[in-house]
């Protein structure tokens, strides 16, 4: 019976942690992320069970429902495969018009985003910058500092993740350094 009771919070978001009971944790390590570096000689001599990024996850409602939200806060290692920057898989929603928020915590980094037509830009991503991810467009955020990159997200219970687009075409552009900076390429 909640009416009329005055309830301690049982779930936390202090800096770039996120605690409570049902909070949950996923990891994706190198091993989970084949086909989506270019350098793939680079990748082959890389750990498969070195740690990328860790997600900690609070989806109070069952997937698919509608009206709802989740929220999660990734946490993403430095590192480089190649050239190219350490990042999260990336996705579009599987309900193609449902938007998201990000927005960066710890780091430094860049959300890239690529739409329908496959126009790919990047924004870069620091402590407070906030992401409007709209519906239609795919997101992945890679990691261009020296320490690690956290960032939280807000979207649909009912938006889902399309990976398998990403996986079999991949962004139209990398991030990738060249002589110390990064450059979309
Ligand atoms: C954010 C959200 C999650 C997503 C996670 C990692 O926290 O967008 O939905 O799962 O980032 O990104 P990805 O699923 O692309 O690996
Ligand atoms: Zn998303």
């Amino acid at each position: 019976m909640k009416h009329k009771a005055i309830l301690s919070p049982g779930l936390f978001f202090i800096g770039d942690e996120l605690k409570g009971e049902n909070v949950s944790k996923s990891q994706r390590t190198l091993g989970d992320l084949a086909g989506i570096f270019e350098d793939q000689a680079a990748y082959g001599r890389m750990p498969a069970e070195q740690l990328a990024y860790e997600v900690y996850s609070y989806l109070p409602e069952r997937e698919g429902t509608p009206g709802g939200l989740y929220f999660g806060i990734t946490r993403l290692y430095p590192g480089k495969v190649g050239n190219e920057y350490f990042m999260t898989k990336g996705h579009f929603h599987r309900l193609e018009d449902r938007a998201e928020y990000y927005w960066g915590l710890e780091g430094e980094g860049m959300l890239i985003l690529m739409d329908r037509e496959r126009n790919t830009w990047a924004e870069r991503m620091v402590p407070g910058s906030l992401h409007y991810i709209p519906g239609g467009v795919a997101h992945r955020v890679t990691n261009t500092g020296s320490g690690i990159l956290s960032f939280a997200a807000c979207w649909p219970s009912d938006a889902g993740h399309n990976y398998e687009e990403i996986a079999n075409e991949g962004f139209s552009a990398r991030l990738i350094e060249e002589n110390g900076t990064p450059k979309l390429r």
